[in-house]
């Protein structure tokens, strides 16, 4: 294995694709193998789970044990504590454990199922008629173009992660009497897939793809530029909807994942020159291309559920680092998997000209990949070399660990809400995202 992983340098490399470590600059990270790294604080890890295991205080009072928050008071936020802050060597080697798992000491309510589906299963059930019905139109076309992909294949990852997420919030806020979404949060999972699917839209015209979800894709069936319109429409449909909600502040964040798909869309357009920085680029652009829309639909659902700041932190935080797992498991697959199990062709990131987490991985090893980066994998043998690159390196077992890095930081998150099923649900979903095959 190329042990040494060379982004643990102090500076541009490694900062930001821990952002945890920012705060310490610790001097002997330096180059330390992420073996090595890994080995180290799954000793500390336990030690860190055992102090902090604990009983939760019953609703209402405001101490609570080490590391979890309060419940809020309403939404002025006062009351909380701040987060746990990560200062020490010892709290970032914590993060940096492999079982997910040895984090839920505070146990889990055994009478409910913590399956994440099955928990929303009924929210979920009717989710898809109700976003065909926003979207119910007088054109036959237009309507039929933009009901295409509302029909039950997808993966519904997003309005289920809302959902879960509203409810851990509720719970810990005491913000709903029935223990489901409130309606404002359900639309808020409801919006969330509609404008993935815009985007998915949109993204198959900008790579002039063919299927999507094991179908031709839309702009395959119907040309780009209605494509394009359908997009749009799914979009504009989606922000009146968020209109409808009436909170400011909700329709500016949910605002921001428009901003940050294009901008991220843009990002990968380009490539970064200097090396050092390209891997903060590349993590960069799947925090807006793909993890934002979690992150600030998650902060929406808390909002709603009258979070504090912290609270609302806490749901931010948790989107943000399962979405960028989300995101470099997909680019694991694209290398992994198969074009039955994904719906959509594989190998299609170094053909679209992509550099994503084990390419950059490998070249760390392989430093003649540069060169084919920088000019996209556009000459003949680029492709096929880098992926045989990728094949001979540990590449993609690098890209595993920083993926679970990320959902070991989601997990860290969300344990600071009060235990209920649904929290344990969002912890359970940490796993199914670092596992899934398509
Ligand atoms: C129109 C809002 C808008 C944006 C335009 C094209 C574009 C800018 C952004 C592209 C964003 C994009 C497609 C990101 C990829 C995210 C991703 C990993 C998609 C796959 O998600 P899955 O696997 O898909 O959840 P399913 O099919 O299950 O829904």
């Amino acid at each position: 294995m190329a042990t040494s992983v060379r982004f643990w340098k102090e500076g541009q490399r490694f900062l930001p694709i821990f952002p945890q470590l920012c705060v310490v600059r610790e001097p002997n990270h330096c180059k330390m193998s992420l073996k090595k790294l890994c080995r180290q604080s799954r000793q500390s890890h336990a030690r860190i789970a055992d102090a902090k295991d604990g009983s939760w205080t019953a609703p209402g009072k405001l101490l609570c044990e080490p590391g979890r928050l309060p419940h809020c008071r309403g939404s002025q936020g006062n009351v909380c504590r701040p987060l746990l802050q990560l200062n020490t060597t010892t709290q970032i080697r914590s993060i940096c454990t492999s079982s997910l798992c040895s984090s839920q000491k505070s146990s889990p309510d055994p009478r409910t199922p913590s399956d994440p589906f099955q928990l929303v299963s009924t929210e979920m059930s009717t989710l898809y008629n109700d976003i065909r019905m926003e979207l119910a139109t007088f054109g036959s076309v237009l309507r039929d173009m933009s009901h295409y992909y509302f029909d039950g294949q997808g993966k519904a990852f997003r309005p289920m992660v809302v959902l879960l997420m509203s409810r851990a919030c509720n719970f810990h806020n005491g913000a709903s009497e029935n223990g489901l979404a409130l309606p404002s949060q359900r639309r808020i999972s409801m919006i969330a897939e509609m404008i993935h699917t815009a985007s998915l839209v949109h993204d198959d015209v900008i790579d002039e793809a063919d299927t999507r979800r094991g179908k031709a894709c839309v702009s395959n069936l119907h040309g780009q530029r209605k494509a394009i319109l359908t997009g749009d429409y799914i979009l504009t449909v989606s922000s009146m909807a968020l209109a409808s909600i009436g909170n400011k502040d909700v329709v500016i964040l949910l605002s921001q994942v428009i901003e940050d798909l294009v901008r991220g869309e843009f990002m990968q357009l380009g490539t970064k020159e200097d090396e050092d920085e390209r891997f903060a680029h590349y993590l960069k652009k799947t925090f807006k291309k793909t993890a934002s829309l979690l992150a600030h639909s998650c902060r929406a659902v808390a909002v709603l559920s009258g979070g504090c700041k912290e609270v609302q932190e806490v749901a931010y935080q948790y989107g943000k680092n399962l979405g960028i797992a989300f995101q470099l498991v997909d680019d694991m697959l694209d290398f992994m998997s198969t074009e039955e199990l994904m719906g959509k062709p594989t190998a299609a990131d170094l053909k679209l000209g992509l550099a994503t987490a084990p390419v950059l991985f490998a070249s760390e090893k392989y430093p003649e990949l540069n060169a084919m980066i920088m000019r996209r994998f556009s000459e003949p043998g680029d492709v096929e070399l880098a992926r045989e690159a990728v094949t001979k390196t540990e590449s993609l077992q690098q890209s595993r660990i920083l993926a679970e890095q990320y959902c070991r930081e989601a997990v860290r998150q969300i344990q600071q809400l009060a235990p209920s099923p649904e929290r344990e649900a969002l912890v359970t979903l940490t796993q199914k995202v670092l596992n899934r095959k398509k």
